[in-house]
């Protein structure tokens, strides 16, 4: 193990190395209704009764759209190198096609100009989640014809920003908003179908492909995608369990990694989703256009799973969910949980890193595009936020990173998860991740603990090794 991040011996990260902070645009914007934007499936679906915790919605979340000022002051002060946001489609794209909507682009014009005034250099992510909902109601991701529709809105983006905006992510997760948006139905939309979730995987990595294209056709520089590939333990040494880990292999990591980095579909989809995965959601040419090579890919790592054998539950094909061998959480006896109820397992960071080399050998470089822990924040007395526990997640994980490094993984940057408090989606405004609190009555921002290690840590970077990133121009 690498000494601890904050001690002397602080594992040292290389000259250029980026340090980041990241939001997503619903669960910080706010302003749901104002400048053209139009309903997501995000808001319709936090409108649901029982889907959302307290009935939270992201109505007015950190009202970051009338607040970022004030918050590129935060990450100004924070010395932060790159700041990584999401892009709402259903503000600059209303209909989820036609022409872009003028007051909509607006706000992100004068966002990256405010960050790049500040020294940062933006990280737009094109689709953290929010589809508009006039396209979920044609079908969603289930339907091929999304994946265009996103090419078309990339293009929107591209021609008003990309004179300005040099990185971007073309999708987060799409492991959730697949399997989480149609086959477990605990996100947006909330469906449970076993064949929509595994066309919607596959349509948003054709969606990606695509997107991918109109971003090279525009010259931007540095293009990757983000995805959530898991480490799965199996909860015991049974032959059942070990099977379910391949599985889950497949729904968690496979699916999405393979066609990307490897040029083809995952190996263990038949023994996964039996006829469920019929392929008749795929055409020629696909795996070629998913393939494209990348400058990056970002990883999001937060917690290993491990995972036991669930027979299916629902035995007809047709309505069966995807992802019943959908693994708990539970295991790591004795080990700190977050408020997630995530087990805190640094070792297992590097181990997935480490994991990734091996398995692809053409990996492009890697960026840690969150990573960070929900807690139980208290003010003390004196209204300081003293976040011990957070500060010494992000140690060790930074430590873990450093390992991995050593060990030969490519890695050019780490942004923690998340610059504030924000809507955590199902868990609403229960669960806090930010560096810095945001009391939802006030919408008062204040710097935690976490958020001053965070800038010393950076400080101590820099000094060590002057080379910064340019933002891109
Ligand atoms: O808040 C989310 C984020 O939107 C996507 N990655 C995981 C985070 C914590 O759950």
């Amino acid at each position: 193990m690498s000494p601890p991040a904050d001690g002397p011996g602080f594992p040292r990260f290389p000259d250029g190395f980026l340090f980041g902070a990241a939001t997503a645009a619903y669960q910080i914007e706010g302003a749901h209704d104002e400048d053209g934007r139009t309903p997501s499936v995000w808001d319709t679906y936090c409108r649901e009764p029982g889907r959302v915790a307290d009935g939270a919605t992201g109505d007015v979340a950190c009202d970051h759209y009338h607040r970022y000022r004030e918050d590129v002051v935060l990450l100004r002060d924070l010395g932060v190198d790159t700041y990584r946001f999401s892009i709402a489609w259903p503000r600059v794209q209303p209909d989820g096609t036609g022409p872009g909507n003028p007051k909509g682009l607006d706000f992100y014009d004068r966002l990256t100009d405010e960050l790049l005034a500040a020294g940062i250099a933006p990280a737009a992510t094109l689709y953290h989640w929010d589809l508009p909902q006039t396209l979920e109601d044609r079908g969603g991701w289930r339907v091929r014809e999304t994946a265009g529709r996103f090419a078309d809105y990339t293009r929107i983006l591209a021609d008003r920003l990309g004179d300005r905006i040099g990185r971007w992510i073309t999708l987060n997760e799409p492991f959730c908003s697949s399997f989480a948006g149609y086959g477990s139905g605990s996100h947006a939309p909330g469906a449970r179908e076993g064949r929509g979730a595994l066309a919607a995987a596959h349509h948003l990595l054709v969606g990606h492909g695509l997107a991918v294209r109109v971003l090279r056709e525009a010259g931007a520089p540095d293009v990757g995608i983000t995805l959530n590939p898991d480490v799965l333990l199996p909860a015991t040494d049974s032959d059942a369990d070990r099977d379910a880990v391949r599985r889950a292999q497949t729904v968690h990591n496979d699916v999405f990694l393979d066609p990307l980095l490897a040029g083809h579909y995952p190996e263990h989809e038949r023994e996964t989703w039996g006829g469920l995965a019929d392929g008749s959601y795929r055409r020629d040419g696909d795996l070629e256009l998913i393939g494209a090579p990348l400058d990056f890919v970002g990883i999001n790592y937060y917690r290993p799973i491990t995972v036991s054998d669930v027979p299916f539950r629902d035995p007809d094909p047709a309505t069966r969910t995807a992802v019943d061998i959908r693994a708990e959480e539970s295991w790591c006896d004795g080990v700190r949980r977050t408020t997630m109820g995530w087990p805190v397992v640094p070792g297992a960071f590097t181990d997935l890193l480490t994991g990734l080399r091996r398995r692809y050998p053409g990996l492009p470089p890697l960026l840690i595009t969150e990573n960070g822990s929900a807690e139980d924040d208290r003010a003390d007395g004196d209204g300081q936020i003293r976040d011990a526990d957070r500060v010494a997640y992000l140690r060790d994980h930074l430590a873990a990173l450093a390992d991995a490094m050593e060990q030969g993984v490519d890695v050019r940057g780490y942004y923690v998860w998340s610059l504030l408090d924000n809507f955590e989606w199902a868990r609403g405004y229960s669960k806090r991740f930010g560096i810095v609190r945001v009391d939802y009555d006030t919408l008062e921002r204040t710097p935690k603990d976490s958020y001053r290690w965070y800038r010393d840590l950076i400080t101590d970077h820099r000094d060590r090794t002057p080379a910064q990133e340019q933002p891109h121009r």
